[in-house]
């Protein structure tokens, strides 16, 4: 068993890690930057190693001052969360050169999947579906039409090195080909030092749906069914949740989705947590599209569902400890679903919204699990993505756990900044996002139907009335027909 961990990484997701490293009797260093002095995370592990400015380039990204870290405190293993470091091939080798243990994949897994086109080969030698596409990159104009025309327009420009939908284009007709590789593969060389671009044909409206796998180092490998992911804002995620709602219907398709994702994983070579990412179109057809060999962000709606803690599994893997689950062990037990709870602004364009947390009341009771990486007098740093907390909610069913959800959110107070926090009550309300109808067009169409007003000093002065009466009679909120920013901006204008 390690005797200390160091955690290269900050807000949440650090203290998500040092509860179970405390959970298992291990000590957790945490590691921090000038920003991060006083965070939650620091005060809460046993140990912390300063890495330098607030730049991530100079702290959280600097894979020499987190390895000495690591050696001046005497951590025999590395967690490196999910961002930052997580997914970098080199920053695992110089683990292993430094004889630190890294609690994740194999680099070679890494690398592998880091290129789009080699994961898409490896995935189609494995036997899984993807998308209909080019072999590989794109080598002129002529490969470019002639491939275009196979698979019938429109079709989908992305970068070999991409992922999160950098250097992405979307193509309509040959007439706009050309110029298309043109911004793209000049797109992809900017971001990526990559120009390389290849086509798959586009998907309308899918669904985003990821399958959890988990495998020991020795060569067993074991899937923890799906989380559904379809609800994002320009490649940001916003609301997860497991079962898939099509998953409920038609049960099959996990299971056959569930065995594509672990072709693909031993394919690989494959250990420790990752997460295979498809695409599933109104007919139910899946396609790979790409795998995170890290933990994930939204991992609690699967440990909520499936009564496994991921992380825990991560360290015994990581210990080389044998899965002690066979598939037929894993059972799914109701709903959850998880909101981001972001310091941006719904009513402006989402724009950040850093600063001093003046007043906090998190919600709990029944149901509820909120992986938070704040608290009351805290300075959400502008250095950083604006993630404060992670609410998730489980129930016997979809309705139950919305149900909690839409509770817990309005338990929830944040007073400062602002946040994306009602934007989510109003979701839970919607029609279409109940029924499950869900598609990674559904916030922009969810953003087009909602109504949003203005507020004047008058109106103001009514929603602050009108969350006086909701905190007596909730349903007094909805019933008043209240927009997020009326509830919001009269919450703040009583806590002032
Ligand atoms: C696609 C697609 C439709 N057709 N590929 C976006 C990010 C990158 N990881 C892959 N992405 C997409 N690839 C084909 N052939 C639609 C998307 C896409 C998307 C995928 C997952 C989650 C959200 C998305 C939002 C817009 C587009």
């Amino acid at each position: 068993m390690f005797q200390k961990v160091l955690i290269a990484n900050r807000g949440e997701i650090a203290v998500r890690i040092v509860r179970a490293l405390r959970e298992s009797g291990i000590a957790s260093v945490a590691v921090y930057s000038d920003a991060d002095r006083a965070s939650l995370a620091v005060q809460m592990a046993d140990e912390a190693a300063y890495l330098g400015p607030s730049a991530a380039s100079e702290s959280y990204l600097s894979i020499a001052k987190i390895i000495n870290a690591a050696r001046v405190h005497g951590a025999e293993a590395i967690h490196p969360g999910y961002g930052f470091l997580s997914e970098n091939a080199e920053f695992a080798e110089a683990c292993e050169t430094a004889g630190i243990v890294f609690i994740g994949p194999p680099a070679a897994a890494i690398r592998q999947m880091g290129s789009k086109t080699a994961a898409r080969k490896l995935a189609i030698a494995a036997g899984a579906p993807v998308v209909p596409g080019s072999e590989s990159a794109i080598e002129n104009a002529e490969h470019a039409k002639k491939t275009a025309l196979r698979l019938g327009y429109p079709v989908l420009l992305k970068a070999s090195a991409g992922g999160g939908g950098k250097g992405m284009r979307r193509v309509d007709r040959e007439a706009d080909l050309e110029a298309a590789i043109r911004d793209a593969s000049s797109e992809a060389l900017r971001a990526f030092q990559n120009g390389e671009v290849y086509l798959e044909k586009l998907v309308l409206e899918p669904r985003h749906i990821e399958i959890q796998v988990l495998g020991d180092r020795h060569g067993h490998m074991i899937h923890l069914g799906e989380r559904e992911c379809s609800i994002q804002r320009r490649h940001q995620k916003v609301i997860e949740e497991c079962p898939s709602p099509v998953m409920t219907e038609h049960p099959e398709l996990r299971e056959r989705m569930g065995e594509a994702a672990l072709r693909i994983a031993r394919a690989a070579n494959y250990s420790n947590a990752g997460t295979i990412e498809f695409l599933v179109d109104r007919d139910r057809n899946f396609y790979f599209l790409e795998m995170n060999t890290r933990l994930q962000v939204e991992h609690p709606v699967t440990e909520l569902v499936t009564g496994m803690d991921l992380v825990q599994w991560q360290l015994r893997i990581a210990e080389g400890e044998a899965l002690t689950v066979r598939q037929e062990d894993v059972r799914w037990s109701g709903s959850a679903m998880e909101c981001r709870i972001y310091s941006e602004d719904p009513e402006q364009q989402f724009l950040p919204s850093p600063g001093l947390i003046t007043r906090l009341r998190e919600p709990a009771g029944p149901g509820v699990r909120l992986d938070s990486g704040v608290y009351q007098g805290w300075t959400v740093p502008l250095d950083y993505d604006p993630l404060l907390a992670k609410l998730a909610a489980w129930g016997p069913s979809r309705e139950a756990a919305i149900a909690r959800m839409r509770r817990a959110i309005l338990e929830y107070e944040i007073g400062g900044i602002r946040t994306n926090r009602a934007f989510f009550a109003e979701i839970m309300d919607d029609e279409a996002f109940r029924a499950g109808e869900l598609s990674t067009a559904f916030l922009e169409e969810f953003m087009g139907r909602r109504r949003v007003l203005e507020p004047t000093g008058e109106m103001e002065a009514v929603a602050a009335l009108a969350a006086v009466l909701g905190r007596r009679a909730p349903s007094a909120q909805s019933s008043l027909g209240l927009t997020s920013r009326w509830l919001e901006s009269g919450r703040e204008s009583l806590l002032r």
